[in-house]
């Protein structure tokens, strides 16, 4: 049978996710739309075969209709909604963050361990994105030698007018804290992040670019640009820089050489929905196959869970502190092995 998924927000990503679910993921439908404009649901549900709205995000993760749920709803929104899909047996994909701050991304991670069941998937995509992977195995098969640094780079053309400096942090610069630690395999043990001139074209009081400095619990560094106001064009890349080679992605995506001598030019995508349209596809599809067979063999995830979103927002918090002092910051998290669940007791 067909996984139910309740999807709860539909803005941009959510919306995004209603769509491919419905056309292009195979084994799950749609079966619940919820989102606080409830119009807005409702005309999504008019498109879709079999779909309702239900109007409350709780009554929607009890529904027992509902097999499975994927969060998209602002951050503030997600502590409450993750712990009563733990309460109700419910495995979700939750869009980035798990939530927005460390006391209760740890609660939440807390709560699932007592569980002892992995119910949560958090979506950060990029470790499915096809390029992102290549990169992962080169580093991984060793002919890059031991990894020293990572060079990153992420832009965006333009940001909602909500979005402020500490956004930045919590909702851009996340993704380059997942994949430092999804490259590198280690936690970020201190974070500085730099702001220089802001761009004129920013929003008043919008630090805008930063830069960010990551040092590993081994001595690695990151350092990223993150600049969300280009207004040209969403570049993400990464470089990595190992021991004995290095290797770079992000650059040629359907690139084109003109003949125009000393010009070399190529197609950029202007979204993320587009950049990391195929990303998505695959992390959806995982994670439903995941579920689909985790009634049978108790396992629901299929990529980064709770803990890595925690670990995420401990980085984050200190980017955030960093931010107002400008000094190098210290991560404070638990050791992982502090988080008890059932079997270790
Ligand atoms: C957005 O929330 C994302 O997750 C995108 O991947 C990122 O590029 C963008 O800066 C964020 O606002």
């Amino acid at each position: 049978r067909n996984l139910r998924i309740a999807v709860l927000g539909v803005g941009m990503m959510g919306a995004d996710h209603v769509t491919r679910i419905t056309s292009t993921i195979s084994g799950a439908r749609v079966a619940v739309v919820n989102d606080y404009v409830v119009e807005k649901a409702a005309r999504l549900a008019a498109t879709i075969p079999g779909c309702r709205v239900v109007e409350d995000p709780l009554d929607a993760i009890a529904d027992p209709d509902v097999d499975a749920v994927l969060l998209a709803t602002p951050g503030p929104a997600h502590e409450k909604q993750l712990l009563a899909c733990l309460e109700h047996g419910k495995p979700v994909m939750c869009e980035k963050p798990l939530t927005t701050d460390v006391a209760t991304s740890l609660e939440v991670v807390a709560r699932e361990a007592e569980l002892g069941t992995k119910l949560i998937q958090v979506g950060f995509m990029r470790r499915f994105d096809p390029e992102y992977r290549q990169l992962a195995a080169l580093l991984h098969s060793g002919q890059l030698g031991r990894p020293l640094l990572l060079h990153c780079i992420h832009r965006n053309v333009s940001v909602p007018p909500h979005f402020d400096s500490a956004m930045i942090v919590k909702d851009s610069l996340v993704h380059e804290v997942d994949v430092t630690r999804f490259l590198l395999n280690e936690e970020i043990s201190s974070v500085q992040i730099i702001t220089p001139r802001p761009n004129p074209r920013a929003p008043e009081g919008l630090r805008d670019p930063q830069i960010a400095l990551f040092t590993t619990t081994s001595g690695m560094h990151v350092d990223v640009e993150v600049f969300v106001t280009t207004g040209v064009a969403y570049e993400v890349r990464t470089e990595v820089v190992g021991e004995s080679g290095s290797a770079m992605i992000g650059l040629d995506v359907g690139l084109i050489r003109t003949s125009t001598p000393g010009i070399r030019s190529g197609r950029i995508t202007r979204t993320f929905t587009e950049r990391f349209g195929q990303a998505y596809d695959i992390e959806i599809q995982r994670w439903v196959d995941a579920v689909r067979s985790g009634f049978r063999t108790g396992n629901y995830i299929d990529g980064p869970d709770a803990w890595d979103g925690y670990a995420a927002a401990a980085v984050c918090a200190a980017g955030v502190e960093s931010l107002e002092t400008g000094e190098r910051v210290t991560v404070e998290m638990v050791q992982r092995s502090s988080i008890r669940s059932p079997d270790d007791r």
